[in-house]
């Protein structure tokens, strides 16, 4: 590589409404010589996200599958998705929904057959679409062969999972677990194996014990499950929960270090009452992500095809994530997700009063941190997380949306942010979330993330087009009756059409190799301007806020001069598409978003 990236950090002190703010203008400029003009298919991709269990069921069993997804195919096209990944659809008992691998070579019986899955990809390629599984690496469920194998201490599968004897208490007599370590879903990470007369160490819920990655037999099992996809056509995976991938080495006499409390709560059974420094992040994770990168590398060059790509899970620390896009010898995850807008801000729940420094801030984080030469990627919402509607308040629907593809990079939705889907509070007798199962009915709220994961909505039929069933694996939320694909597509103006017009801006030159420059004008508003010598310029301008503002001036902020016109706005913009604005004073009404184009 003979360019680089060059970041360029500018200051400005713009001096608004009486008060000195201070506003970071950040230019992303890039090199755009002839060889830069080609980029590979995930690049300028828009990926999707789909939860099997919840997106089409096709044989009425209140579920979603396989054929499900097959009959609509023809939806995510037309909405212009090019890349598609799906949360596990391997055989499961289900306790944590498909996060609990019992055979990592099949698929779940609910969800159809292999045969269905190669008439998925069959269909899928028929319209060039790319299908992207969920590999989960850290964990199988306690009912795979090779938990069983290894309980009965079988040849070859002794040392798969991670195996401890704990310790006597001298005084009281009873046997304790290894070490203090918790469970992501509450309570010990360690469970008694009455056969094996030994612990197991499970991350995640109890039937979810940890594969053991300081087995080499372990590491290259998991290279053929990769490789037994890839030669049925995926075009990639998104790699599950990866930085609990590796647990630290016990020391000399085979003891697991107890982790320090973390103080960020007093309750012994949440996970993070303790801080997470040896069985998180630890470096051999990273290492396995560059290893499992070389498999697909390796793979495409010797059968050809398209590149496959990685997306890695991780909300660990930024320095932490960076890593995994590779180093300057060895190549990583071509995408590790960037779950800034879901961290950052003011946490995972509520950031419906983020103002506009906050936003950019979000933004120049990953911006900022991210390698030289690397694709940036905008991830809004996933099935673990509160929907974006909801997080950020719902009269920001469309400005998230407007935000996640006018950014530079890879953009990926979860499946109904697109119709602007919320969240459904879900009774207790309806949760089914181990998350919040394991905890009770007075606190399970925290816990769950099942309000994120109901039927997608397709239509105001009856079951929301979802099922023929009524009683369906989690309730329909009752909005469907106007939040749905048929009512959207029929509307003037809706979440989905507004997101239409912008997977069709998004493949504009500029939008896929311009240079960005963004900053927080005011507390209300964000200005982004993305621009390509020769090429139509775009800007981006947010009221965030629930104020109106008038005579903002985002051209000095963005360097940006001549004339613009609007050519997408949100409805709560009273603005028509066409009209001339004047960048250097604009009046925007509360969460009202626009972009607009140089003429
Ligand atoms: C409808 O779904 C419920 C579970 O939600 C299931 O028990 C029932 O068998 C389903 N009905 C049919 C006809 O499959
Ligand atoms: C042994 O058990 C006692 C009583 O529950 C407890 O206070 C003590 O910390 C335990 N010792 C160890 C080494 O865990
Ligand atoms: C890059 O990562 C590989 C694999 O983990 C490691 O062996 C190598 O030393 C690293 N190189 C640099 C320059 O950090
Ligand atoms: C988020 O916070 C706002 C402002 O405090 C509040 O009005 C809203 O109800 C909260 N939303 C959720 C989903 O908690
Ligand atoms: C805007 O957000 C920033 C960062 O989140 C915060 O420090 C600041 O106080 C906020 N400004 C106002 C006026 O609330
Ligand atoms: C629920 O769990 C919390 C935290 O462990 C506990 O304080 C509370 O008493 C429990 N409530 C019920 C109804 O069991
Ligand atoms: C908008 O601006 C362009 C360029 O300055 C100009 O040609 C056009 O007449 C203007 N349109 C309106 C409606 O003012
Ligand atoms: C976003 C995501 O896929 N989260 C998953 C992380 O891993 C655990 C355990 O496999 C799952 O429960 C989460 O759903
Ligand atoms: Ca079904
Ligand atoms: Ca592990």
């Amino acid at each position: 590589m003979s360019r680089f990236n060059k970041l360029l950090v500018v200051l400005l002190v713009a001096a608004l409404q009486s008060c000195l703010l201070e506003a970071a203008a950040v230019d992303l400029e890039r090199a755009t010589s002839s060889s830069d003009t080609t980029k590979d298919w995930w690049q300028v991709a828009q990926f999707y996200q789909i939860y099997p269990r919840s997106f089409k069921d096709s044989d009425g069993d209140g579920i979603g599958d396989l054929q499900g997804i097959i009959s609509k195919l023809d939806h995510l096209k037309d909405i212009g998705v090019t890349a598609t990944w799906l949360s596990p659809i391997f055989a499961s008992p289900m306790a944590d929904f498909g996060y609990d691998i019992s055979d990592f070579f099949d698929i779940q019986p609910e969800y159809g057959t292999l045969d269905d899955f190669d008439q998925l990809i069959a269909a899928a390629n028929e319209r060039g679409l790319k299908i992207i599984l969920d590999f989960v690496p850290n964990h199988s469920s306690d009912e795979n062969i090779w938990f069983k194998k290894s309980v009965k201490r079988e040849k070859g599968y002794e040392d798969y999972y991670v195996w401890h004897d704990g310790y006597l208490n001298a005084s009281t007599g009873v046997r304790e677990p290894p070490s203090n370590w918790l469970q992501a879903f509450r309570g010990s990470a360690w469970e008694w194996n009455d056969e094996r007369q030994q612990y197991y160490l499970h991350q995640f819920a109890v039937k979810q014990p940890d594969l053991n990655y300081r087995n080499p037999a372990v590491v290259a099992q998991m290279k053929r499950v990769l490789t037994f996809w890839l030669n049925r056509g995926v075009a990639g995976f998104r790699i599950d929960a990866v930085p609990w991938c590796f647990e630290v080495v016990p020391d000399a006499e085979g003891r697991y270090p107890d982790e320090p409390l973390s103080g960020y709560t007093d309750d012994p059974d949440d996970s993070s009452y303790l801080k997470h420094i040896y069985t998180q992040d630890q470096p051999e994770t990273v290492d396995m992500v560059y290893q499992w990168r070389t498999l697909l590398d390796d793979y495409k060059r010797i059968h050809g095809g398209d590149t496959r790509v990685l997306m890695v899970e991780t909300y660990s620390s930024l320095d932490y994530v960076m890593q995994f896009y590779g180093n300057r010898t060895t190549k990583g995850a071509q995408i590790p997700f960037n779950f800034q807008f879901i961290v950052g801000g003011n946490g995972d729940k509520n950031n419906t009063l983020l103002n506009a420094t906050g936003f950019v801030k979000i933004i120049n984080s990953w911006l900022s941190q991210m390698p030289a030469g690397q694709t940036a990627n905008w991830v809004m919402g996933n099935h673990d997380q509160r929907r974006v509607g909801s997080r950020y308040g719902e009269h920001r629907i469309d400005t998230m949306n407007m935000l996640q593809m006018f950014l530079p990079g890879v953009s990926v939705t979860y499946q109904g942010e697109e119709l602007g889907m919320t969240d459904l509070d879900i009774s207790w007798a309806d949760t089914r979330d181990p998350a919040a199962c394991n905890s009770n009915e007075s606190i399970y709220e925290q816990f769950t993330r099942d309000p994120a994961r109901t039927p997608f909505q397709w239509s105001s039929e009856a079951n929301a087009g979802f099922s023929t069933n009524s009683s369906t694996w989690l309730p329909i939320n009752p909005n469907y009756v106007t939040v749905n694909v048929e009512t959207e597509t029929a509307a003037d103006s809706s979440h989905l059409k507004l997101y239409k017009q912008l997977v069709t801006l998004r493949q504009t030159r500029t939008l896929q190799y311009g240079s960005t420059r963004y900053a927080a004008v005011n507390d209300n508003v964000v200005a982004i301007k993305r621009s390509l010598s020769g090429e139509t310029s775009y800007v981006l301008v947010a009221n965030v806020l629930d104020t109106s503002v008038s005579a903002v001036d985002v051209a000095t902020v963005l360097y940006a001069t001549g004339s613009y016109r609007i050519t997408l706005a949100n409805p709560e913009a009273n603005a028509a598409v066409g009209s001339n604005v004047t960048l250097s004073s604009l009046a925007l009404e509360p969460y009202a978003t626009l972009i607009l184009e140089s003429v």
